[in-house]
């Protein structure tokens, strides 16, 4: 087994859970939330910076990683965590989700997905064995299953055929990973879909569950429904994954998804929300969110965020960032950016702990009380 998963506590007030996750390249801390590095770089920051402000592991996209530079390439580089220069866990997705997201013109067949690279037309194809294959050439430490995410909203009916033909592909994974004999070093986890519909994420999730993946990803959330169906069906879901194995939420990654996440049993998140509002000047802070480009900031010779002791609170003003992005200078991103994750992985630590001392719904309280509740 590549990857185990330790409990450590469940929180009185609220049901939570932390834990320990030991992979490959090292043990994380869960709940964790994983920057995203698509192209092999979490956008601006440098390996170096990114564990300096507590990233325990990242995300990256086989699907990109495949078209530029290609896997046979970070395959011969000695992987990708030698080929970006970052020795601490990774975790790749599929690719199912993001021939979804990017591709206009697609075709699924009971083989696999045909479709046109968004980035010069050419015609490519994606099957579960093929998202296995890559996943190997990269070396991840835990890898994605070939899913389809439906769009949100979708006839039951189509949900239910596409859920079953993910079942399907995840079997052809599973068989392929192991036939493969990759099983040993990375951990393969099957994805949940279904939906808005509970009996249809029910029946996903006890499929997948039969088939004993080392942990369980729960996808087709946070595309478009309203935050409360999102919440429900987690709470529907959660129930069937074992408790001995991690859960992922895909895609999940603003501040008052990640505390309600984590309070239906949630153990690990990923998103771009940080990292791209950070590139166009927006930053979460402990009072909300504040666009630097604001010209009321023009002679703000204060902080991002007071409360915040990261690089960029401790050194720069918000006439400073203001000033960065009216001018387009690089170091704007990188700043921004910085603060952004270290807010996010900031809050993920203070869950752990709320948690470890049964506090969680109080610190949410707290949180919202500051933060504001209409968010995101
Ligand atoms: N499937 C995969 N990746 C994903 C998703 C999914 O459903 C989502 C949905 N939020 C994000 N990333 N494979
Ligand atoms: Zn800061």
């Amino acid at each position: 087994m590549a990857i185990r998963y330790e409990h450590i506590k469940t929180c009185k007030q609220t049901g939570a859970r932390i834990g320990k996750l030991h992979t490959p390249h090292g043990t994380i801390d869960t709940p964790i939330f994983m920057p995203v590095g698509t192209l092999a770089t979490v956008k601006t920051m440098t390996p170096e910076e990114l564990a300096d402000i507590g990233s325990q592991i990242i995300l990256s996209n086989t699907y990109h990683l495949w078209l530029r530079p290609g896997s046979d390439i970070i395959r011969e580089a000695g992987g990708l965590h030698k080929f970006m220069n970052w020795d601490k866990p990774i975790l790749t997705d599929s690719g199912g989700f993001q021939v979804f997201s990017l591709s206009d013109r697609r075709k699924i067949e009971e083989e696999g997905v045909h479709f046109r690279s968004h980035l010069d037309g050419s015609k490519l194809f994606l099957s579960p064995e093929k998202a296995m294959d890559i996943q190997h050439d990269l070396g991840s430490d835990i890898m994605m299953a070939f899913d389809e995410c439906p769009p949100f909203p979708a006839e039951k009916k189509y949900v239910k055929d596409s859920i079953e033909r993910t079942t399907r592909w995840a079997e052809r994974c599973l068989t392929h990973h192991v036939k493969e004999g990759h099983d040993r070093n990375q951990a393969l986890f099957g994805i949940v879909q279904g939906g808005e519909y509970s009996d249809l994420r029910a029946q996903s999730a006890k499929d997948l569950v039969a088939m004993d993946f080392p942990g369980y990803s729960i996808g087709g959330l946070s595309v478009g429904e309203p935050k409360p169906i999102m919440y429900r069906m987690l709470e529907e879901t959660v129930p069937f994954l074992p408790e001995d194995k991690p859960r992922y939420l895909m895609g999940v990654g603003s501040p008052d998804a990640l505390i309600e996440g984590v309070i239906r049993g949630i153990d690990m998140f990923d998103c771009v929300l940080p990292t791209r509002i950070a590139r166009n000047g927006t930053t979460m802070t402990s009072k909300g969110r504040v666009v630097v480009k604001n010209k009321k900031f023009e002679r703000d010779f204060t902080p991002l965020d007071p409360g915040c002791d990261c690089y960029t609170c401790r050194n720069y003003t918000k006439a400073y960032l203001r000033h960065l992005f009216k001018t387009d200078e690089i170091l704007g991103l990188r700043l921004t950016t910085y603060h952004n994750l270290y807010f996010l992985l900031k809050l993920m630590e203070d869950i752990r702990t709320a948690i470890l001392n049964d506090q969680l719904m109080d610190f949410k309280e707290a949180f919202f009380e500051s933060y504001g509740l209409n968010v995101e």
